[in-house]
């Protein structure tokens, strides 16, 4: 049996160079599940072939399993297998064998949720990575694809559904009240795409016609009183349908598309073959539960799962190192999406923002890896930022670079060449590289080096010969196990603006600055010019440039990008408050007019100016000072809230009274209206007006959504006025028995800045709805908790305890998810003496602990470095 402890002590590092082709492929595979809660019988009968000559015997992956049969073409032959570890080996004298194993394993006592495993009492699976060996001895590994032909059997009142991939080939009933169904799916995948639902669920049904004619039923199951909450979902499915057949030329291929959703999950959802299963809170949309930011959330993953289809699916990943082959992809492909549909201009600032927030803070860390990393010891812990969003990133510049049509060829021989098969992510430039004929040797440089480049960029200007002269330097910081970097192509999308005519000067320039230096000559330059620079955030790199306020206000009033609006107005912001942070003294004056010509600027839309007035968060504050001090960034943001707030009290007033709405809609206008409203009774809040907390609970009340009533929950969680605690005790009276309401009940009082958060939140991590078994649950009140800057990082240490002892807690139920939240105490190198001894101090006890999970000792032994 496996050993734990042991395993965790010293977790093997798998390392991409040691990559080999599987000794055995496995073309078809016969499952067969007798399903119960508490013991299901697992079958599996492998066509196995010898890959090539050799004489290794056939290694299948298990995880914990114990087998209870082995047969060698229909023989038991004890004496050629064995177990070694985890894993069973069997000798095998020829080239084809039949190899049938079973095992019994326990959904319902499954607590990490990888595997089969119970959910409010329906059985779901979740495979990737590695979770299909602790269901069955298999090959587990992504580039062994087989043909799956499911054989399935349950009790029928209880689990009434039956669904895997594929069709469905087969069905009826047995005796004693159990029924089976039988699903094959013709299209080769590897075992991480599986899946398999056994429930009591209803579905909304719809239908699609492919451009071939292809007709396709699709269903999303849910509980029956949950069906109204499924539109939104439904809706955006057919929108990447048509999308996807409209922009990549990609059809959906079978005539089914399922999607189930179960309330515990570890990530978001995931692609399985036809058959997604999904974390229910990007599924279960209504204007009553659900914010503007939820029904985001549920289509742009709606797309996510639908577009891997192609980009994960029909070509598929070699081995792990190469995640990014699928995720970046398919996250660039998302974000275009949603960008299409709505205000790509919002959607560009909102990625942008994200990245900002969690893959930069990655890359400056102890975790940074490049999105292709070179080594691990879980893979589940490479889920991240880096992989997935700078992943995107990365195909977005050869998107720029290359340009839409030269882009599409690249993409259009990937899938040609590629389909089918599994491939990495050397192969998906050697695409881009033949259709275009773009040399990308330098730009593969993003896949190998980690850290963020920065970009110095200096524009000189001589008056009388009409000339400008941009100098623009590089640097990527070294990152662990890599000190030295070289040069990457950094494309750039430039523009100068006359300050006097408000005039842009020729054409934006695209530049690629692919040495450490660089110098580009503007003519024709009469007046003083104002550099605009990463317009649309072409490249993600962090540029230091020496424009004044003056310059950032002037852009941010007259740039044509709105990104570099909106860019100039954060630069603004960051500079006045890190300003205030290291003297003490802050001028507000600069960021209140600007932000007072943006918020009354007619051309705007309400979206817009609502992502412009987000003050940078103190996070985003903290990652440009050499050492974080959170109470400072704290008091210095509400200082400029406070001042934004009392300087523009009319205009917030008169935005807050603008944005009224007569009746709910999710047009982008409505959703723009609410987001400005609630930023506006944020702004009124922190001027001090004595009205502003009855302001509040009067939206809290009225509102006929949840974005209002979200919106001034938050606000008055973070007040010290009596009006907050009626606040609490009616959302929660109203909305105890919706668990994905109740997250947002937790979550928003963990990010709380009142002083007594940490003792709340201990409260709260008391309370009967509290569960750590429900990774959802967990993140809102845990995950939160330690986003929040200043209660995190009380100067006690509390918060700091409080995580680790949660972590403790959860590694026993589930690593995966425990292994997630150890990144905030890796940051400790960029605080104080103080604070980064007490980081470090509970990291040494994670460490310390026997028992702790590989995914835990990853995590916690890179972070202490
Ligand atoms: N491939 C999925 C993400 C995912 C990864 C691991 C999981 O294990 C619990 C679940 C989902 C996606 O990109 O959506
Ligand atoms: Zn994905």
């Amino acid at each position: 049996m496996l050993d734990v402890q042991a395993a965790a002590a010293n977790p093997p590092v798998i390392r991409r160079e040691d990559y080999r082709k599987p000794d055995w492929l496995m073309p078809d595979v016969f499952l067969d599940f007798a399903l119960d809660p508490a013991r299901a019988l697992v079958t599996g009968r492998l066509d196995v072939t010898r890959n090539g000559a050799h004489n290794r015997p056939l290694r299948l992956h298990g995880d914990g399993l114990v087998p209870l049969k082995v047969l060698i073409d229909g023989e038991a032959q004890a004496d050629a297998w064995r177990m070694d570890g985890p894993d069973l080996v069997i000798d095998l004298p020829g080239d084809a064998h039949v190899v049938e194993t079973q095992v019994a394993i326990s959904p319902e006592a499954n607590s990490q949720l990888m595997g089969l495993y119970a959910s409010g009492g329906n059985l779901c699976s979740q495979c990737e990575p590695e979770g299909f060996r602790r269901m069955v001895f298999f090959l587990d590994r992504p580039d062994v694809l087989s043909r799956y032909r499911v054989r399935m059997d349950a009790d029928k009142a209880r689990f009434p559904v039956l669904l895997s991939n594929g069709d469905l080939t087969g069905s009826g009933d047995l005796e004693h009240g159990r029924h089976w169904a039988e699903w094959t799916d013709p299209f080769p995948k590897p075992s991480y795409l599986f899946a398999l639902v056994a429930a009591n669920l209803s579905a909304n049904v719809d239908h699609f016609t492919t451009k071939s004619g292809r007709e396709v039923k699709l269903a999303i199951w849910v509980v029956e009183s949950d069906l109204p909450k499924t539109g939104h979902a439904m809706a955006a499915l057919k929108a990447s349908m048509a999308w996807d057949e409209k922009v990549y030329g990609l059809e959906y291929d079978l005539g089914e598309y399922n999607i189930v959703a179960v309330h515990d999950f570890n990530f978001g959802a995931m692609e399985n073959k036809s058959l997604n299963i999904f974390n229910s809170r990007y599924i279960l949309a209504d204007p009553d539960t659900a914010t503007d930011i939820d029904y985001d959330g549920v289509s742009g993953v709606v797309a996510h799962e639908y577009f891997h289809n192609w980009s994960g699916n029909r070509v598929t990943c070699r081995d792990w190192f190469q995640l990014s082959l699928k995720e970046g992809f398919t996250v660039f492909r998302d974000q275009c999406f949603t960008a299409d549909q709505g205000s790509a201009a919002v959607k560009r600032i909102e990625d942008v923002r994200l990245l900002r927030a969690a893959q930069f803070q990655e890359d400056a860390g102890p975790l940074a890896h490049p999105i292709r990393p070179e080594s691990y010891m879980e893979v589940s812990n490479f889920y991240t930022a880096t992989v997935y969003n700078k992943g995107a990133e990365v195909v977005r510049m050869l998107h720029t670079m290359l340009g839409p049509q030269k882009f599409r060829a690249g993409s259009d021989l990937y899938f040609a060449r590629h389909d089918g098969t599994a491939a990495t992510c050397e192969d998906f430039v050697v695409a881009m590289e033949d259709a275009s004929g773009v040399d990308l040797s330098q730009f593969r440089l993003w896949y190998s080096q980690a850290g963020t480049p920065r970009v110095r960029a200096t524009l000189s200007h001589e008056p009388a010969g009409g000339r400008a002269l941009l100098t623009l330097e590089q640097t990527v910081p070294p990152t662990p196990g890599q000190p030295e970097k070289k040069p990457m192509p950094l494309p750039l999308r430039i523009a100068l603006f006359g300050e006097r005519s408000q005039r842009k000067f020729e054409e934006e320039r695209l530049v690629v600055l692919d040495g450490e230096r660089c110098e580009i000559l503007f003519e024709g330059i009469a007046e003083r010019p104002v550099l605009s620079i990463n317009r649309g955030f072409s490249a993600p790199v962090v540029i230091d440039s020496d424009r004044s306020a003056a310059d950032l206000a002037f852009l941010s009033a007259h740039d044509d990008d709105p990104f570099a609006r909106y860019e100039a107005m954060q630069q603004l912001m960051v500079d006045t408050l890190t300003g205030a942070v290291a003297t003490g003294q802050a001028d507000h004056g600069p960021v209140i007019d600007a932000v007072r010509n943006t918020l009354t600027d007619p051309k705007l839309d309400a979206s817009f100016i609502g992502e412009t007035m987000l003050l940078p968060s103190e996070a985003f504050i903290g990652d440009q000072m050499a050492v974080v001090d959170p109470v400072a960034i704290h008091k210095a943001r509400e200082a400029l809230r406070r001042d934004l707030g009392q300087a523009l009290e009319g205009e917030w007033r008169d935005a807050y009274e603008r944005t009224r709405a007569n009746r709910f809609e999710l047009s982008p206008q409505a959703k723009g209206a609410r987001r400005l409203r609630s930023i506006a009774l944020g702004f009124i809040m922190a001027s001090g007006a004595s009205d502003g907390p009855e302001i509040a609970l009067r939206q809290f009340h009225d509102a006929d959504n949840m974005t209002d009533r979200q919106g001034a929950f938050g606000a008055l969680a973070n007040s010290m006025a009596p009006e907050r605690d009626a606040a609490i005790a009616a959302f929660y009276e109203r909305f105890r028995d919706n668990g994905l309401v109740l997250d947002k009940w937790f979550s928003t009082q963990a990010f709380s800045i009142r002083p007594d958060t940490l003792d709340r939140v201990e409260e709260l991590s008391q309370h009967p709805d509290f569960t750590l078994a429900n990774p959802n649950r967990l993140r809102s009140l845990v995950g939160a908790m330690s986003g929040n800057q200043l209660i995190f990082h009380d100067a006690s240490g509390r918060g700091y305890r409080f995580l680790a002892d949660m972590l403790l807690k959860v590694d026993g139920l589930n690593p995966q998810t425990a292994a997630k939240l150890v990144p905030p105490l890796g940051r400790w190198r960029r605080f104080d003496e103080g604070r980064a001894g007490l980081m470090k101090a509970q990291l040494q006890r994670l460490l310390d602990t026997p028992g702790l999970s590989k995914d835990m000792f990853e995590q916690v032994s890179k972070s202490l470095g």
